[in-house]
Formats: structure tokens, sequence, C-alpha cells
């Protein structure tokens, strides 16, 4: 156990809390003596006392019963039956990382919130990326939303900004989440799918509830099935308020952008990674921070100023609705960085608990009504879920900001109040802890005054009806790839689902509402009639095409931390494996060596080469492309291997870029694979890597997707 002294508690002046600030200028500081190392300690009980023997139960004689005073034995088994808490009820499925965020100007123009006001200044963050739909040990690659959410450690106290990969939800109004939370989780009789969307009650309840279209044409896109968690987008959703310290607020919605580009895997490469590597994206993430190659995200706001509010062909308070970048686009406030990976994923990743209700002063809510019931439905997940109201004395949920207050007691308590008044006001402990008036330097939280005179009512606002504009512009700004795999994704979906009338109640009410033209096609693979024209009287949009929108315009600047196989046998040329790996690496990307077998390779320069893995070991599906280095026995070889020339057809088939130096030509030839844009032969590796690079820069060959659809998946 580290010896660190924990932050001081004895603050004298209310609210500013200098000392206090100066020893928890860091979360990581501040876990550090909660992390437990066991090197070189004894075996002990959970009271402290050395155990010598742990292997044998104590008994009456080496063949007798056990005996009941046996306390060792007894302590480890009830600490054992109870090692598992409720899972979370959505977003079970996730991975962590902490790291840090900062400011890269000073934004007090805009926000009080200190964390956003000295770029000098490092804010620690934990993050936690998830699936939705399946339980905790679901599988990572599920075509499903996926949750991006940070806590940031401010000085001021925790603000989580509780997000998605997407920007915008299936529902208005948070009294609806049950429901379509109940509609998407596996079905009631016999918990089937795991992890997916692909069956009736969510269909049905989607096609029933026009105002998930355009949430759900999110959902059939790529964007639901990211390459990896390092690439995808984060949105707030929900438009919130920032309030600088003349008071005055402005409108904003969250955005992070992460720095390696936005992009996708295919569908039958997702569908095979949650078979082969369950894990894929949380082994990605991990790796990716183990190696130094530390993910980032920038964070951005688009502003609306008050007067604007009105201005838009929607609501902003609605959160089916987007605001195109293309409208407001997105003023930068800083970085975040993901340095470090947890000890314990129970501890942390597990434990961590955010509530979009965790803010600081600087930054305020809107009325939007899903976030509004999101401030409820978080705190009291986590009384069930973490076992009572003391889960922020948790170490992965203690803010680096004290907390002192009158609440006592309650499960789990583990802070050891000092003083008498657990009440204020009080004149016992000198009135303290004492309230900060705003007005104050450092002063208390105070919501924004916003006028409110209206009538108590159940009511959804008029301004909330259109549902299919922002999802026929979503589809239209689709690059003509993305709007193949839309229509793709819904007919896969809909084809899992049993009954007709709900199929067709999509196809006609949902989706031919949104563009004929996909509706007809999905009507086409589904074997429904061709849909007329839509029932509903769509609103024109200020924008017909938003660019934005497409991941094709969202590619990475360089192919860093992108991984390539090289597929070898006995006999390799062993300096072209060189050349090309250290080609690679100057690029920032990374190398595995594959063999046949995990056992090392000869080359034909006669040396031995130690292999990473076996083909089998790391299939061409967690690789972004695949090289081929020539040597003729190497090549003989590898024509007669069929996983070699599966690893070949599924890379081409998944659109990677592939290039083949000398002989290995011969395997092109043999797989009737024809030179394209991202399939690239060369006499030598240099010739070669220019053609290579650019194409994994461009993440896919598009080009090639009718082809490829011939090739046996
Ligand atoms: Fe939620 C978890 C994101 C609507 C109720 N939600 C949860 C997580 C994320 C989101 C990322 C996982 C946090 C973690 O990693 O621990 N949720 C969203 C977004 C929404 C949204 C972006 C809409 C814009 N959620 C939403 C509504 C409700 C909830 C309307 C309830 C009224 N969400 C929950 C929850 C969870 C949760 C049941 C499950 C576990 C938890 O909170 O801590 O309370």
């Amino acid at each position: 156990m580290s010896t660190k002294k924990p932050a001081s508690d004895k603050s004298q002046l209310a609210g500013t809390d200098t000392k206090d600030r100066a020893n928890t200028n860091s979360k990581l500081d501040s876990l550090e003596k909660f992390r437990s190392d066991a090197t070189g300690q004894a075996l002990r009980t959970n009271q402290g006392v050395k155990i010598a023997d742990n292997q044998n139960t104590l008994k009456a004689g080496p063949r007798g019963p056990s005996l009941l005073e046996d306390f060792i034995m007894r302590e480890k088994i009830t600490h054992f039956d109870h090692e598992r808490i409720p899972e979370r009820i959505v977003h079970a499925r996730g991975t962590g990382a902490h790291g840090f965020f900062q400011s890269y100007e000073n934004h007090s123009v805009l926000t009080k919130a200190g964390f956003l006001q000295d770029p000098a200044k490092k804010t620690p963050v934990f993050v936690r990326f998830s699936t939705v739909q399946g339980p905790r040990g679901s599988g990572d690659t599920v075509r499903d939303v996926r949750g991006f959410a940070v806590k940031f450690f401010t000085d001021e106290g925790n603000f989580d900004l509780v997000g998605n990969n997407m920007p915008v939800f299936f529902i208005q109004d948070a009294i609806k989440f049950p429901d379509f939370v109940h509609a998407v989780k596996p079905e009631p009789h016999n918990e089937i799918p795991t992890g997916g969307s692909a069956h009736d009650t969510f269909w049905d309840f989607v096609s029933l509830v026009p105002e998930s279209a355009h949430m759900v044409i999110w959902a059939m896109s790529d964007r639901a099935i990211p390459k990896s968690l390092r690439s995808m987008q984060g949105f707030g959703v929900h438009t919130f308020r920032l309030i600088n310290a003349e008071g005055k607020s402005r409108f904003v919605k969250f955005h992070w952008r992460p720095t390696a580009g936005t992009c996708s895997l295919v569908w039958d490469e997702a569908q095979k990674l949650a078979g082969k590597d369950t894990d894929y994206h949380r082994r990605d993430l991990w790796e990716a921070i183990e190696m130094g190659d530390y993910p980032e995200w920038e964070l951005g706001v688009q502003i609306i100023e008050e007067e604007n509010e009105h201005a838009f062909d929607f609501d902003i308070l609605d959160p089916t609705k987007l605001i195109p970048e293309e409208i407001v686009p997105i003023t930068p406030l800083g970085k975040m960085t993901l340095n470090r990976n947890p000890d314990n994923f129970f501890a942390e990743t597990e434990q961590v608990a955010f509530c979009p209700g965790h803010i600081v002063p600087g930054i305020d809510f809107s009325n939007d009504p899903l976030l509004q019931g999101r401030l409820f439905s978080y705190t009291d997940t986590q009384i069930s879920r973490l076992g009572g109201p003391n889960f922020h004395e948790l170490p992965i949920n203690r803010p680096v900001a004290p907390f002192h207050n009158g609440q006592r007691d309650a499960q789990h308590r583990s802070t050891i109040d000092k003083g008498r008044a657990s009440y204020e006001p009080n004149s016992i402990d000198g009135g303290w802890p004492k309230e900060t008036p705003p007005a104050a330097q450092d002063g208390g939280f105070e919501s924004y005054p916003e006028r409110i005179d209206a009538n108590k009512i159940r009511q959804r606002s008029e301004s909330f009806s259109d549902h299919f504009s922002q999802a026929r512009l979503f589809f239209k700004s689709m690059s003509k790839h993305e709007q193949e795999h839309i229509i793709a994704a819904y007919s896969f979906e809909l084809g899992k689902v049993e009954r007709e009338f709900i199929r067709a109640r999509q196809v006609n009410e949902i989706l031919a509402n949104i563009d004929l033209e996909l509706a007809k096609r999905v009507a086409e693979n589904l074997g429904l009639p061709a849909p007329g024209k839509g029932t509903v009287q769509v609103r024109k949009t200020s924008l017909d095409h938003s660019p934005a929108l497409s991941q094709a315009n969202l590619l990475p600047e360089n192919i860093k931390t992108r991984k390539v196989a090289i597929l070898a046998a006995n006999g390799v040329e062993g300096a072209a494996i060189d050349a090309m790996k250290k080609a690679l690496e100057a690029e920032g990307a990374h190398a595995k060596l594959l063999g046949p077998t995990s056992a090392p390779v000869k080359t034909a320069e006669g040396k031995s080469l130690a292999v990473d893995a076996s083909m089998e070991g790391m299939p061409s599906v967690i690789f972004d492309a695949v090289f081929v280095p020539g040597g003729a026995a190497s090549v003989k070889a590898l024509s007669g291997n069929g996983v070699a020339l599966h690893y070949l057809l599924e890379a081409y088939k998944h659109l990677k870029a592939i290039a083949v130096q000398g002989e290995a030509k011969q395997l092109l030839d043999l797989l009737k694979l024809e030179a394209d844009a991202g399939l690239i032969a060369g006499k030598d590796v240099p010739a070669l890597t220019k053609g290579f690079f650019a194409a994994i820069g461009q993440h896919r060959v598009w080009d090639r997707e009718t082809k490829a659809k011939a090739i046996p998946a």
C-alpha cells in the first residue's frame, strides 16, 4: 500500500479549499492510496491474519468432515459468493481508460468552468466506452450504438459527459426509455439475441414510434460497427448551456472528434470478429495504450446564442435532431488523451458511476425532456448497482475536489466524518461546512435563472413533430457505399424479424417516409410488395446534404497505428520483411509476422525468424492490411495452405489493402484476384509502399466492393 497521505481534510475556507486542491491536482495521485500491491507481501485474511495453509480446509482428520470453525475458509468462500454485482441495465459491456484533458486556450468568454480556462492545466479523466444492448460478456463488434462516457475530475467537482457515438437518440422523452430498452433487449422468453437489435420486439417498437427513425438509420449505418473505439466520434447528444462569469448563457452541443479519423468495420468482418475476437475493441484500446499510441479526441462545441434558440427548422431541445456542422461549425475547445490502462477492471471500469447530472459551475442543462429524465435515472440506478448512496466514495468515483456536507451513514460509508454537526446551519462546528455564494471567487453552483411561465401539462411540443427530415438528410449525405450498407443492414435486420406485418410497417410507414428508393430496395430484399410514396408530408430542411455526416469525409490523415499482417513460410525473403517493417514503423504503423504455425520460419537467407503468431491465431479480420513477401519456397508453401489462401481472400473481401512482393504475385493469380487501387504487386518493397500506404490511408478499397461480393464469405 502506498503511504501517501490522503488529501487534507482541514479546509478553513468554504468553497475555495486551496490547500486541498494543491494536494489533489491529479486523479491518479488521489487513486494511488487505494491501489494495493501485494508484491513481497504475506497472504493474509481480511482481518490481517497471516495464512499458513491456503490449500486445505480445516478437517477432523485427513479424511474427516470439514469444520465450521474454519474462519479462513469461511471468509474466503463468503467473499467469493458475493463477488458479482448487478451489471448495468444498459451499456453493461464496456471498457475504460484513464487520461487527461487540456484546454487549447482560455475559454472564459464561453464558460466559467475552470477546466476550460488554463491551457497549462491537465484535468484527469476516466472514459468508459460501451455497447448498449448486450450483457457484460457479449461481443464488442455487434451492430449497436456505442456509449462514450467521460468523467472529468475537475478542481470544481466532477463533470460527466455521458454521450454516445451518434449525435441523436431513439426517443424524445425519458418516460419512453424503459419501453425502448425492453424492446431492444433480448426477448423475454428465450433471451435471444445477445448484443443485437435484429429481432421482433425492437422492430415492433421502432416501427410504431416514428421519432426513432433518425436514430435507427444511424444504427443501420456503418457508425454502428466502428473499426475501433479509437476511431469513433462522440456526442453529448442533448443541447447544454455554457455560462460565463458575467452570467451570459449560450446553448452548446458537445462533440468529440478522434485524431485517428472515424471509420468502421465491414459487416461480414464485424460478425466474424464477434466470434474470433470477442474482445476486439477492448483489446485494441488496451494494446494501443500499452504501446504508447495514446488515443486522442478533440472536444468541441457548436455554439448557439440564446437569441438563436428558435432559428432552426427543428427544436434544439429535441434529442432526435442534430445541428448540421455546415450550419453551426464546431469550435474546438481542447484535447483529451488516454494514456493509462486501469489496474483492475472491476474496481475502476465496472464501479465507475456516470451521471449526466454531474456538472460544474459554468455548465448547465437545457430543458430537453430526455436529458431531464436522465438526471434522475443514473444516480438512482447506481444505488442498486453499487449497493447504496455512497458510491461517490469508491476510489474511481471520488472527485479530486474535496467534498464536505451533512450527508451521513448508509451502506459502505468509508469516510470517517469528524465533528458533531451533520446539519446546516450549525453553531457547534463553527458553522462548517458553509455555503459559498455564487458571486464569490470560485463561487458555488448556480442554476441558470431561465424564466419559465407555463401550465403543468403532459404534452409533446409541436416543434418535436418532424421525424423524417433529418433521417432523410442523413441518408442523402452518405456516399454510395454507405447507402448500400444501410440498405443491407435494414434488409439483414428485418430479415430476422419473424412477423411480416412488422417488416411491412417498417418499410411502408418509416422507410418510405425517409427515402422511397431505400424503402423499395429493402422491400425487394424482403420479398415485400414495392412500397408507395410515404404517407407523411416531410418537412423540407434548409440543407439537403451534410458532408460532415459521411465517414468518407472523416478519414485519418496518416496510417499511424494501423496494423499490417505479414504472411510468411520457410524460404521467405527476409530482406523484404525487414524493409516493409521499417517502412511501416517510419509511418507509425505496426506489423506482425505470421507463419503457418507458431514455430519460427527460416528465411531464404538462412536466418530463423520468430513469428508473432500463426495465421489462425491472428486472423485477417484483426488487421487493416496484408503484405506477402516473396521467396519461391515460401510462396509455394502458402499456395498449398488453405489458411493462407483464405487469409488473402478474406482480406480482399473485406476491402483491405494487400501488397505482394516478388514471387508472391503468383498467389493473386492462383486466387484470380485482379489488381486494383489497393491490391498491389511489385518487385521490391520501396516500389510497393507508396500505393500500399495510400490504400491503407483510404481505410478500405470501396471500388472493389461489388466485385468482392462474389468471394465466398
Ligand atoms: Fe443512458 C447508462 C448514454 C439516455 C438511463 N447511458 C448509459 C451509459 C451511456 C449512456 C454512455 C453508460 C455509462 C457507463 O459507461 O457507465 N443514455 C446515454 C445517452 C442517452 C441516454 C447518450 C440519450 C441521449 N439513459 C438514457 C435515458 C435514460 C438512461 C433517457 C433513463 C431515463 N443510462 C441509463 C441508466 C444507465 C445508463 C439505466 C445504465 C447504467 C448506468 O446508467 O449507470 O441509468
